[in-house]
């Protein structure tokens, strides 16, 4: 039955595990706990207390005489809010505390890559010319707090879009004003007795995403590069063969890279390691999960354990020390796992504790502290680990990530003459079909990865670039898919290209925030020159195939209002209206120039994804797209590229975990 439950060899071998040593994983659960069937598409309205309200049935209206439409608007509204308040509170942070270092109070970080700061601070308006980067990171962090609280015009970096763009923007009204201001509205107006028209309620879920998008989430993005570096190529490792059987394994989880970051310094302290051997272990091992892993994979190579379904498994390796959790797509369900074990769960963030689990609680000024603080917990936890119960997977992948919008302009085009050139001709010539960001979370009503990893291998067949994130980047790198020796799965166009660069076909762009490196990467394809003069000219879609968590919503928004037509899977929280449905398909077509679809069938979302691409290249009077024009000799494979059947038969990345 676990074949069903996922995809990767290493999960079915330790649920089998988890299983026996009595362990509850959100597998099971999913089994056991149905969605409820009008929740799930909508139709429950619990926004006052004369219900909850179950539009059902013959049950049209609420007793306010609420309508289905109003309801699942009110609710995707909702939904959306959160994700988007997700983000932006964790871009908040990214601002506070580059305000705290720049300001002297938070020794442990610097400003790392002036360069980006001098960029932002020109997006943001703040003088650069004989300052220090100390006073400009002053500045640019007010700034940023600012854009917030903002309560007057509107949000400095949508005007990083497309002028065409902005326009649509400007004239639909729903140009983001504050960030905060935007998200306070939608609870505003979906309270009882408020806005009750769903297009006009869907209008403003679109400036809330977009204050997420173009707001929150990219100063989140530009913040975490300047203080820890923008991210260029590194190589790294995945999966469970990763823990090590001989050291003390940190696991880290989350979202945010700040403690993380420093969590990487404390664990290669010489004096710490010593400790650990003190112990009896031979060193420490650090690795992440979700997002958190990404932040750091993507600027310090730290290896990957899994995505979001792996973080109860990879408790019940039974070698893994310590847990160390931030914000967000924590299961609660972690401390219950750890029960059995040895592992700590360590929660860190003031806005998250989980009952039960050990609080150490972050703060910037003494982060090397409280990180050395953290590593040495783990360390002395170390003796208590139940050698009869650790087994770690066999299982080790290999992946390139790090490719920020920086790097990728530089690769086509080195120092002095960086663009998207190359990679805009290319797909003016059909080499490349289009491209797609493919990104999102894992769900257990779906088998784990398998519909991520449908969706790229199929994409990247089709002469499709693909651009990922957050835990879709993680089921790519489990299957070895972020390594330029996986040509074979790639068409000859894309292949003929990514084989010149030197790059993989999925490009590992970041976490759940850095989604923004896909708007600002199209954004400079659309004004590059040869494929229109917009995001939505482009032929580019999104997918998002495992979606679950309502950022994940506001992220899907946000594409489609900057342009994307977006797929996402699984299925519609907005099912129980067609009114809706409408809306945000059709009528978003018609307002925006994109649509958002929800859509269960990965075989289906892809064939409408690359009828989409082949439209918008007839729209632009390309070449028609052909499969065969290029890479006809297709000679070019290097002694060391695998076959797809190779690959497969998993002589590559299913490699022994030393
Ligand atoms: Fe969470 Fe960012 Fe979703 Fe993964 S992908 S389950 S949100 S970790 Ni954004």
């Amino acid at each position: 039955m676990a074949e069903k439950k996922t995809v990767d060899p290493a999960i079915i071998e330790i649920l089998e595990k988890a299983e026996a040593d009595g362990v509850s994983t959100a597998f099971d659960r999913a089994e056991t706990t149905k969605p409820c069937p009008i929740g799930h598409e909508g139709n429950c309205c619990k926004n006052c207390f004369i219900g909850p309200c179950r539009l059902t049935g013959k049950t049209t209206v609420g007793v306010c005489g609420a309508t289905r439409e109003t309801v699942a608007a009110r609710n995707l509204a909702r939904e959306i809010a959160s994700g988007a308040a997700a983000h932006s509170d964790h871009g908040r942070d990214m601002a506070h505390t580059l305000l705290a270092a720049a300001q002297g109070e938070a020794p442990d970080y610097r400003v790392k890559d002036e360069k980006k700061l001098r960029v932002v601070a020109r997006y943001l308006d703040v003088e650069t010319e004989g300052r220090t980067k100390e006073e400009i990171a002053i500045d640019v962090a007010t700034k940023a707090l600012g854009e917030f609280g903002r309560q007057q015009g509107e949000l400095y970096y949508p005007k990083r879009a497309p002028l065409k763009r902005q326009q649509i923007w400007h004239n639909l009204g729903v140009t983001p004003r504050g960030i905060d201001r935007e998200i306070v509205e939608t609870l505003h107006r979906t309270h009882m007795g408020n806005d009750q028209d769903a297009e006009h309620i869907l209008d403003h879920a679109m400036r809330t995403a977009l204050g997420d998008g173009w707001g929150g989430s990219m100063l989140s993005t530009d913040i975490s590069d300047i203080l820890f570096g923008t991210p260029v190529p590194v190589a790294a490792r995945s999966n469970f063969g990763i823990l090590k059987e001989d050291e003390v394994n940190v696991v880290v989880h989350g979202h945010e890279p700040t403690l993380s970051e420093l969590i990487v310094v404390a664990a290669s302290d010489p004096e710490l390691i010593e400790y650990a051997k003190s112990k009896g272990a031979k060193g420490i091992n650090l690795a992440g999960i979700c997002c958190t892993a990404n932040e750091i994979l993507m600027r310090q190579g730290i290896p990957v354990v899994g995505n979001f379904l792996s973080q109860e498994l990879a408790i019940a390796t039974g070698a893994v020390d310590a847990m160390v959790v931030d914000i967000q797509c924590i299961m609660q369900g972690i401390q219950a796992a750890s029960e059995p074990y040895h592992t700590k769960i360590i929660t860190t963030s003031p806005k998250a504790k989980i009952t039960g689990a050990t609080h150490i609680e972050f703060d910037e000024h003494h982060a090397l502290d409280i990180a050395k603080q953290i590593i040495r917990l783990a360390i002395d936890n170390f003796p208590n680990r139940k050698k009869e119960k650790v087994h770690i997977p066999d299982f080790v992948d290999h992946l390139v990530a790090g490719f920020s919008h920086e790097y990728i302009a530089y690769m086509q085009g080195g120092m002095y003459r960086e663009s998207f050139r190359p990679l805009n001709d290319a797909v003016i010539q059909g080499r490349i079909r289009g491209g797609a960001g493919v990104v999102g979370c894992n769900n257990p009503r779906v088998t784990q990865d398998d519909p991520h990893l449908y969706i790229v291998k199929e994409l990247i067949k089709n002469d499709v670039l693909v651009l990922t994130t957050g835990c879709n980047a993680i089921a790519c790198a489990k299957q070895g898919l972020l390594t330029p020796e996986v040509m074979e799965y790639a068409g000859p166009g894309l292949r003929e290209i990514c084989q010149t660069i030197g790059i993989p076909p999925v490009l590992h762009v970041g976490s759940c925030v850095d989604n923004t490196r896909i708007l600002t990467i199209l954004t400079q394809m659309a004004t590059e020159g040869g494929l229109g003069e917009d995001i939505s000219d482009l032929p580019a879609v999104g997918f998002a195939p495992e979606w679950m968590s309502e950022k994940a919503l506001s992220i899907g928004a946000y594409f489609v209002a900057s342009g994307v037509t977006t797929w996402m899977g699984v299925g519609s929280p907005v099912a129980g209206s067609e009114e809706v449905t409408k809306i945000i398909t059709e009528g978003w077509m018609d307002k925006v120039g994109a649509a958002y679809y929800f859509e269960p069938d990965p075989e289906k979302a892809v064939r409408e994804a690359l009828a989409h691409i082949d439209a918008a290249r007839k729209a632009l009077k390309l070449e028609e797209y052909s499969p065969t024009r290029y890479a006809k000799s297709a000679t070019y494979l290097p002694g060391d590229y695998l076959s797809a059947e190779e690959f497969e038969k998993g002589s590559y990345s299913r490699s022994a975990a030393s």
